[in-house]
């Protein structure tokens, strides 16, 4: 199978702009580049998929760039964004664009004959002459091509949502970019999401008008959920790749509550299992969903690619406790990591010597409104301390209430957890 025949089974194909994309790939090794502009201090899922495409573009022998947007982070893509927003400083965006490289240097290989490099175009873009700049660049460009882009119609048509020139330049410094990895890095592809389509068009423009060359582009499907709702957030908002912003176990728990309509298309996109053995998950979801094989295969795959094995041991230590009720055996760490997004409430540790019934301080913790309201959760069994239940509304609290290290973990009804710290 060709590259673009691996990448079109996985769905992982959405526009090319030359045909003969597949004949050039397979006439030898091309440079290709990805851009990821720093407007946050992690990528997230979406932000994967160019990812996976330079990923597959390497072990195909292809040289992938990974370009950061220090230059263009600081002006903002307005594709299909229906506002203008708000500039970062350049304190904020030097701090982004250090995270982010850090994480997107995780995926690929810096090593052997097509090893992978990282380009910041602040590193060009910040030193363009204004003047030159409309004089060499600017002249390539017809406003009134720019003004039919898909990509800015909503900000032309809304007077209330307008574009600022700052933001409409956005594109010709991505073309410039491109311009820029050609004549220094021989680079002739450009991949992205499909809302890159006009700023990849853009750049092959600028290239064919100022050297005469042909360059490539073929964009990704943006992933979207059967559902119609926006994929890559969790409950809790956005599916971060930075473990300190969503945990590797809300990460897996992410991926492994996904719909039987979407794992498929995930397994595909998402990791690198062979067909044989995607196709053979893709029957189990169909012959016997309840089992959810496709969903920890995919949680599975995802999570060790992200966070690594030891990570991905714990969250699914920390999910079968969790699916069992029983809590007990899981360590502070992983405990921390599970409960990162309930609430919480610190309690001074000598409150466990003082001789206090557990509702008393419940209440006071803010964990029910009164006793009243915790006695009757009690007599309908709904309250639980460390997966125990209370059946007891004098019960005590003292040093065995207490799960592991400082922590006590208190469940209301089926699965609405506290988190207690004594310190
Ligand atoms: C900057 C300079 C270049 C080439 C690309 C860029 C970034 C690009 C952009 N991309 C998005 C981003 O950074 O804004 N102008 O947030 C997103 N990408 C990827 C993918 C996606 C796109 O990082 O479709 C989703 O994640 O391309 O929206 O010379």
């Amino acid at each position: 199978m060709s590259l673009i025949e691996e990448l079109r089974w996985r769905g992982l194909l959405h526009q090319q702009t030359h045909d003969d994309l597949e004949a050039r790939l397979a006439k030898e090794p091309i440079t290709c580049y990805a851009g990821f502009d720093p407007t946050a201090d992690s990528l997230h899922v979406g932000s994967m998929i160019p990812i996976i495409g330079l990923m597959h573009l390497q072990r195909a022998g292809h040289r992938p760039i990974i370009l950061v947007g220090g230059g263009t982070g600081l002006i903002g893509d307005p594709s299909f964004k229906a506002a203008e927003r708000a500039l970062l400083t350049k304190e904020d965006v030097a701090r982004n664009v250090a995270r982010i490289q850090k994480q997107l240097e995780h995926f690929l290989d810096f090593t052997g004959p097509n090893a992978a490099v990282v380009r910041d175009n602040g590193d060009w873009l910040s030193q363009l002459p204004l003047i030159d700049f409309l004089r060499d660049i600017g002249k390539h460009f017809s406003v009134n091509a720019m003004l039919s882009k898909d990509s800015v119609r909503q900000r032309l048509e809304d007077r209330d949502h307008g574009i600022s020139y700052t933001e409409f330049t956005y594109s010709l410094l991505q073309a410039y970019d491109f311009l820029a990895l050609f004549e220094k890095e021989a680079c002739r592809l450009q991949l992205g999401g499909s809302d890159q389509w006009g700023n990849i068009v853009a750049g092959i423009d600028l290239v064919r008008r100022i050297h005469g060359e042909e360059t490539y582009g073929f964009t990704l499907p943006l992933v979207t959920k059967s559902d119609g709702s926006k994929f890559g957030k969790s409950e809790t908002g956005n599916v971060w790749l930075d473990p300190a912003r969503t945990s590797p176990y809300t990460f897996y728990q992410f991926w492994l509550n996904q719909a039987d309509a979407d794992t498929s298309r995930y397994l595909r996109f998402y990791t690198f299992l062979e067909h044989a053995a995607i196709e053979d998950l893709e029957r189990q979801i169909a012959e016997e969903p309840h089992k959810r094989a496709a969903q920890r295969a995919l949680a599975e795959a995802v999570t060790r690619m992200v966070h690594g094995d030891a990570a991905l041991a714990n969250a699914i230590e920390a999910s079968e406790a969790m699916f069992s009720g029983d809590l007990k055996g899981l360590d502070e760490a992983t405990l921390n990591d599970v409960f990162a997004e309930v609430p919480s409430a610190v309690i001074p540790h000598s409150v466990l010597g003082a001789g206090r019934g557990l509702i008393d301080v419940l209440v006071e913790a803010q964990v029910f409104p009164s006793k009243g309201e915790a006695r009757r959760l009690i007599q309908n069994g709904g309250l639980y301390l460390n997966s125990e239940r209370i059946d007891d509304a004098e019960t005590p609290l003292n040093a065995a209430s207490l799960l592991t290290g400082n922590i006590a973990i208190v469940r209301k009804g089926k699965k609405n957890y506290h988190l207690l710290r004594f310190e």
